[in-house]
C-alpha cells in the first residue's frame, strides 16, 4: 500500500477504517513531492508490526512519521517509544466520543516521550507539519510551503469577495 523506494515519511494508522480521513495526509504529500509509505499497523491488534515499522524506520531514510488512530489511540505514543525521529498524532474520531478519546490518548503523553498531536481528523495539517519538519534543511521544500500559504490566503481573500458580492450572504 503506498509503497515508495525510499520514503521520507510515514503514514501509519490503526485500522483500514481510518483510510477515508487520513487520506487527505498522502494527497498533501503528494502535492509536495515528498516521498512516504501508508501503512495499516495497530498499536493493540499488531503491536509487534507497529513496533517494528518504528524500529526500522530511520534506517531506511525516514524522517518523520504521522500516526493516525481512533479509540484508545495507542498508536503514536507506541511508534514514538521506538524511534527517536519526531513522530506526529493524528487522533481519528472513529467512536461514540467524537475524537475526545483518541486526542487526549495521543496528545497527553508522560514526559520524555513526545508526540506532536494535530487537531481530531487534521489529516492535511498533520502532513503539513512533517513538511515543514523536512523544510528545515530543505530550501525548495520550504518554497513550496510559502507557495501553499499563499493559496490558503488567497482562498480567503476569494470567499470574503464572494460575500461581499452577495451583499454579506
Ligand atoms: C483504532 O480503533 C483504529 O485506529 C480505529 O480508529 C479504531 C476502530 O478500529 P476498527 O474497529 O474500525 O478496526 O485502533
Amino acid at each position: 500500500m503506498g509503497e515508495a523506494k525510499t520514503p521520507l515519511v510515514l503514514i501509519v494508522m490503526g485500522s483500514e477504517s481510518d483510510l477515508e480521513v487520513v487520506k487527505p495526509a498522502a494527497e498533501t504529500l503528494a502535492k509536495l513531492g515528498i516521498s512516504h509509505e501508508v501503512h495499516i499497523a495497530s498499536a493493540h491488534r499488531t503491536p509487534e508490526r507497529a513496533m517494528a515499522l518504528a524500529k526500522e524506520a530511520r534506517g531506511r531514510g525516514v524522517r518523520a512519521i504521522i500516526a493516525a488512530a481512533g479509540g484508545a489511540a495507542h498508536l503514536a505514543g507506541v511508534l514514538a517509544a521506538h524511534t527517536t525521529l519526531p513522530v506526529i498524532g493524528l487522533p481519528i474520531a472513529s467512536s461514540t466520543l467524537g475524537g475526545m478519546d483518541a486526542l487526549l490518548a495521543t496528545v497527553q503523553m508522560p514526559s520524555g516521550v513526545p508526540v506532536a498531536t494535530v487537531a481530531i481528523n487534521g489529516a492535511r495539517n498533520a502532513a503539513i507539519l512533517a513538511a515543514e519538519i523536512l523544510a528545515v534543511d530543505d530550501g525548495k521544500l520550504a518554497t513550496k510551503l510559502e507557495e501553499m500559504r499563499a493559496d490558503v490566503a488567497a482562498q480567503v481573500s476569494l470567499s470574503d469577495q464572494t460575500v461581499k458580492d452577495r451583499g454579506g450572504q
